[in-house]
């Protein structure tokens, strides 16, 4: 068993790991760069290190720091949180070289996931329905144009090593497929160093729809349903929820057990995400996170379940604490990304908090790192605190997160909030009538924020 566990992040996850070590009797250590010295991770944390100047790439992507700091503190484990070292190969590699365990999946399983050609490969051999498109990578302009012809247009083409919306080229018709292809393949080369690409039909009108999914690393997973998280703006995700407003309990099961049963057969090993596109009742599979995912909690409220713990129950050897049987889906859930931005173009807005409340009451969780007095730098990401609400059904989740959202004082420095009070008055949203489309579309529509 750990005692120890070192988190390499910062702000609302870095605490969120530091909770759940805490209930599990582990000791925590927080690493901070000299911007971060006063933020609230390292105060939470039973012990912290300094581990370089504010720049990410000087800090918390600096894996000797990060592994001189388990050194000098004795954790024995690393918890990466999300984005920075969290999908990082060769980082689990030098953590596992130094006798340490990197809470999270195998190496081997974050490389394959990392390249999107080898994912969708193996996704579809074991099953999982993907998207129609090119077997592997497309070398030439010559096999793209005959690959596009088959599949049909408009078509897409992604960057092997790209994901999450980066390097993607649309070619609607055969008379844009040479530029689509050649930019894709520049672009993918300049970003990633690797200039392979892939592609496939293009899908004009899906949901994203994501199955959450959890393996032992000993060929046994469940799943944990679904989060629509279609509500979008430039690949950065606004409002999540689950389950997904379209989703019926059998699509789910059935889903569900292709995923479950595919980790399982890779004998995967702590919480992963299998991101689809979904539509006419289909589900067609894009990517595959091996992290945490930022909305985790929507999760977390509707199955009742720690997926932190799990993560490091996992991670120490320790079985599931519950079977695919145990897992009964109450309510509804609902996240909304507060983010230190000035609408309505959600330009960074970093600064110093002259008040914070938090809201609360039944079904409201708010997972943040805000005190009043904190300077928030100008160095990371924007996000600044996540809202869950939780309700017996959607219509009551919606209006918790009305009356939590009123509850909610960010004052010094201009928030995404008042983006969800606009939302929430609007019929597609209560209706769930919306998909990967529409917010940007209601944006460039010039509502009142
Ligand atoms: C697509 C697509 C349409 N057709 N693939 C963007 C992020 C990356 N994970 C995959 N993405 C897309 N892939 C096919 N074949 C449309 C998108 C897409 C998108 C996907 C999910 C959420 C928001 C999106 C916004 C624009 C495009």
């Amino acid at each position: 068993m750990f005692d120890k566990i070192l988190i390499a992040n910062r702000g609302e996850i870095a605490l969120r790991v530091i909770r759940a070590c805490r209930e599990m009797g582990i000791h925590s250590v927080a690493v901070h760069s000299t911007a971060d010295a006063d933020a609230m991770h390292v105060r939470m944390a039973d012990e912290s290190v300094c581990i370089g100047p504010p720049p990410g790439t000087e800090s918390y992507l600096s894996i000797p720091s990060i592994i001189s700091a388990c050194e000098i503190t004795g954790a024995q484990a690393i918890h990466p949180g999300y984005g920075f070292l969290s999908e990082n190969a060769r980082f689990v590699q030098i953590v596992e070289d130094h006798g340490l365990t990197f809470i999270g999946p195998s190496a081997e399983h974050i490389r394959m996931m990392g390249d999107k050609i080898t994912a969708k490969e193996t996704m579809k051999a074991l099953g999982v329905p993907c998207v129609p498109g090119s077997d592997g990578g497309v070398p030439d302009l010559e096999t793209a144009k005959t690959v596009a012809a088959e599949i049909g247009y408009p078509v897409i083409i992604k960057a092997t090593a790209g994901g999450g919306g980066r390097g993607m080229k649309l070619a609607k018709t055969a008379e844009d497929l040479e530029q689509a292809f050649q930019t894709a393949r520049a672009e993918a080369k300049s970003a990633f160093g690797n200039d392979e690409v892939y592609i496939e039909k293009y899908l004009g009108r899906p949901r994203h729809i994501e199955i959450q999914v959890f393996g032992d690393g000993k060929g046994n997973a469940v799943h944990l349903g679904e989060r629509d998280c279609s509500l979008q703006r430039r690949h950065q995700k606004v409002l999540e929820e689950a389950p997904g407003p379209v989703i019926d309990p059998e699509t789910r099961a059935r889903i569900g057990k292709v995923c479950a049963d595919a980790v399982a057969r890779i004998g995967y090993s702590g919480a992963g995400t299998i991101e689809f596109l979904f539509e006419d009742g289909e589900f067609y599979f894009i990517e595959m996170n091996t992290r945490l995912q930022v909305e985790h909690p929507v999760t977390e409220a509707i199955f009742g379940v720690d997926l932190v713990r799990e993560q490091i129950r996992v991670a120490e050897g320790l079985p599931l604490s519950f079977g695919q049987d145990d897992l009964q889906l109450n309510g509804h859930a609902v996240e909304v990304r507060i983010n230190a931005e000035r609408l309505p173009n959600f330009a960074p807005c970093p600064g110093k908090i002259t008040a914070y409340h938090a809201p609360g009451g039944l079904g409201v969780r708010m997972d943040s790192a805000l005190y009043d007095g904190y300077s928030i730098p100008p160095y990371y990401d924007s996000l600044i605190g996540k809202l869950i609400v939780h309700g017996r059904d959607r219509t009551e989740a919606l209006a918790r997160l009305d009356r939590a959202l009123g509850e909610l004082i960010v004052d010094g420095v201009e928030t995404t909030a008042p983006l969800f009070r606009a939302l929430l008055m609007e019929p597609d949203i209560q209706r769930g009538a919306y998909n990967i489309h529409w917010l940007e579309r209601w944006l460039e529509s010039g509502p009142e924020l």
